[in-house]
């Protein structure tokens, strides 16, 4: 095991033993994952409304660096959902592709490359139960076809 951990890359030790344990334990805590091919691994994500907190993990399963290949995640009312990307296209890597000060974006995670991880964790109070909320990847081209869609249940 030892010997294990020294040469498997962490990520790779997450992937297939830590995320999966802590996925299940709370309902609150979920997660995603991004991959080379401009693709989320969910088109769907749920959270209870009584959540105190809601922590979202984005992972990046490819190996292309944030400057090609960047995934973030992004959460609005799907009702602003063009809106947003389209904003935040021009806002650059800098601003993790979020315009700043747009009060439309309820919560964002950062850009991340291949391998790594990130997350988010905001207010329940921010979301209304049966809301249409909508997620997405804000990198330039990408929210065409890395969205999802988010309830509160
Ligand atoms: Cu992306």
């Amino acid at each position: 095991m030892r010997v294990l951990r020294e040469t498997l890359p962490a990520a790779a030790l997450c992937g297939a033993l830590l995320l999966p344990l802590a996925a299940h334990a709370d309902p609150c805590k979920v997660e995603i994952a991004g991959n080379d091919l401009l693709q989320y691994d969910k088109q769907e994500l749920n959270v209870p409304a009584s959540c105190k907190e809601v922590t979202v993990t984005l992972r990046h399963s490819g190996r292309q660096p944030r400057e090609a290949m960047g995934h973030n995640w992004v959460l609005v009312d799907a009702a602003d959902y063009k809106a947003v990307a389209s904003a935040a296209s021009s806002a650059g890597l800098a601003h993790d592709y979020v315009a700043p000060g747009d009060k439309r974006v309820i919560a964002h995670t950062r850009v991340i490359g291949g391998g790594e991880s990130t997350s988010v964790t905001f207010p329940g109070t921010l979301l209304r139960k049966g809301a249409a909320y909508r997620y997405l990847c804000t990198f330039p081209g990408h929210s065409t076809l890395m969205h999802g869609v988010f309830k509160v249940g």
